[in-house]
Order: structure tokens, then sequence, then C-alpha cells
């Protein structure tokens, strides 16, 4: 962490770089560590950059920087795992690129890369760092509720596994900063009209199967009826994930080309079988490709040996 420091005061252009479809955690750390920089060192010139989220807009929203301010600059890619998911591919004009992160290190992309997979947020290392010189760096509130939002959108609000005593340290610094934690729990909770009714027709739809897998079809009339957006479709997985018996759901989508497999767990590992549909991702969320709708009954009974393995094994589960 001495090495970043040392390379964030040697450069007076600094970029942040965040990953494709960018998540509370991303923008979190993205202006979290460049408020943090711009209120340390005020003569220097930091730059968000990259896509921006309608979700956590409060926070900031990215712009796509010039072709000249990657001349001279350190570049700094945060919580991305591979290189091709930058969303601002021109990271590699930098003069010196960084990447902190938090997820399983498969792609080495940047100069210098500070990784900590045991870390459930990388807004949560972005927060360790300004703690371990915090005599030297300043924290805004701005900054604080950047990062804190970074925390609770990846851990859950704080509900999984990944959550540590360093989590709640790191938060409970951000606090003593001016987190407004009523303001940011309703930016994160409030919902558009479309989206609740949408989240009525999941409740009302859904099908299980004997073996305790619940699913919902959601085919492109459905999406196009409530007049969603395809991002606010596939949030609607949460809506089935507290039926009592079934420890695995899913969503199936339908975009133009595919139909896609958000699957969710609170028990199985799922994603050696997300692999076999040609996805892949964490133990217990996972995207997969069901290519068409005939294919289902044969993802049924994957699913299903899966979920019956589990329950023998688990009986109280
Ligand atoms: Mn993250």
């Amino acid at each position: 962490m001495e090495f970043i420091l040392n390379k964030i005061k040697e450069y007076n252009k600094i970029l942040i770089f965040g990953h494709v479809r960018p998540d509370g955690d991303c923008i979190g750390s993205q202006y979290g560590l460049a408020r943090i920089i711009k209120e340390t060192y005020p003569e220097k010139e930091v730059i968000v950059t990259g896509e921006a989220s309608d979700y956590v807009s409060f926070i900031g929203s990215p712009k796509m920087a010039n072709d000249e301010d990657f001349k001279d600059a350190l570049g700094i890619c945060v919580d991305i795992a591979n290189g091709d998911r930058v969303s601002d591919q021109r990271y590699k004009n930098c003069e010196y690129t960084i990447k902190i992160d938090h997820h399983i290190n498969v792609d080495s992309f940047c100069d210098y890369e500070y990784v900590d997979e045991n870390s459930p947020a990388c807004a949560q290392i972005i927060t360790e760092f300004f703690i371990k010189f915090k005599d030297e760096l300043k924290m805004t509130a701005k900054a604080a509720e950047a990062l804190y939002v970074g925390i609770i959108t990846d851990t859950g609000r704080f509900k999984f596994d990944s959550v540590k005593r360093e989590t709640f340290n790191a938060a409970g610094l951000l606090l003593d900063y001016g987190v407004d934690l009523g303001y940011i729990d309703n930016k994160l909770s409030v919902e558009t009209l479309e989206s609740l009714k949408l989240r009525g027709y999941c409740l009302t739809h859904f099908e299980t199967t004997k073996a305790g897998f619940a699913y919902l079809k959601m085919p492109r009339e459905i999406i196009d009826e409530f007049g969603v957006t395809n991002e606010e479709a596939a949030n609607q997985v949460t809506a089935i994930s507290t039926v009592k018996g079934c420890p695995v759901w899913a969503l199936f989508i339908e975009y133009p080309d595919d139909i896609r497999i958000r699957l969710r767990s609170r028990g199985p590992v799922i994603n050696k079988l997300a692999e076999k549909w040609g996805g892949g991702g964490h133990a217990k969320a996972s995207g997969a490709s069901l290519g068409s709708w005939d294919k289902l009954p044969l993802f049924l009974d994957d699913i299903d040996e899966i979920v019956n393995d589990y329950k023998n094994n688990n009986p109280d589960d």
C-alpha cells in the first residue's frame, strides 16, 4: 500500500477506472478514492472515467475522459478482475497503471496490483488504505459516503458470509465522517413503479420444482409489457430468494440473442453447473446461458440433482 501512496504522490494527473456495467462498489470505490486524493492533494488533477450507473448516480456519474488526459498519467483500476472488463480501455495509454481489487486474481493487466481476495468489497480495501495513512490523507463526507455505499452494496447490507470485523471497522470509521444512513438507504431502496409492479408479477408467477428450485421465466413480452430496463428485470432475482425449501433460485431472462440465467443459492455450490451451462461466477451467485426455452427441462434436471444432493447432506437446511 505504501507503494501505491508513493505512486499517487509522484503523479500530477490520476485517472480512476471502473468496470463495465458498474455496480455500487465500483462507483463507490472510484469516487471514494478520487475524493480522498483530491482533498489531500488539491493541486493534482483527478479524473473518474468510464461508464455510469443509474442506481448509484447520487454518488457520481463518470464521463469518458479526453484522449489527451492519458498522457503522463497514473491510472488506477478499481474493482476489476479482468483487463477486458475495464470500461475505458484507454487505461493502457496511462504511463503507469495500478489495480486495486478484491476478486479472485485471474488476470494481471496493470503494472502494479494490490488484490485482497478476502475483502468483501473493493471500497473496504480503499478505506483500509485511508486508515493506514490516516495522518497523511484527508477524507471528506462525500468520499466517506461513496465508500460506505460500496461496502453495503457488495455485502448485501452486511449480510454476506464475506463480512468480517474489518468490514465493520471500515464502515464505522466512515460514519465518523458524516455518512447519512437514512439518505443512503432511501437512495438505494426506492424503486420505480414499473419495477415494483414487475416484482408483483414475479411473486405470483414463479414456479418450483419437486426438489426445491424456484424459478421465473421472463420472456421478452413481459419485460416490454412492464416497461422496465434489462437491469431492473435482472434485479428481480431477489424477489424469489426466500422461498422455504428452495435453496436455489433463478431468473431466466430472454434477450434477443439468448436466454440468460441469473442463478443464486443460499446452500449448494452452483458455479460448476453454471460453467457447464456456458457461464460461471461465485459459489452462490452465478450466471449462465440457456440458449432456448426447449432446453429448460434439461437445466431443471441438472439443478434438481444438485439440490437433492445438498438436501441429502444437509437435512436440517
Ligand atoms: Mn466489488
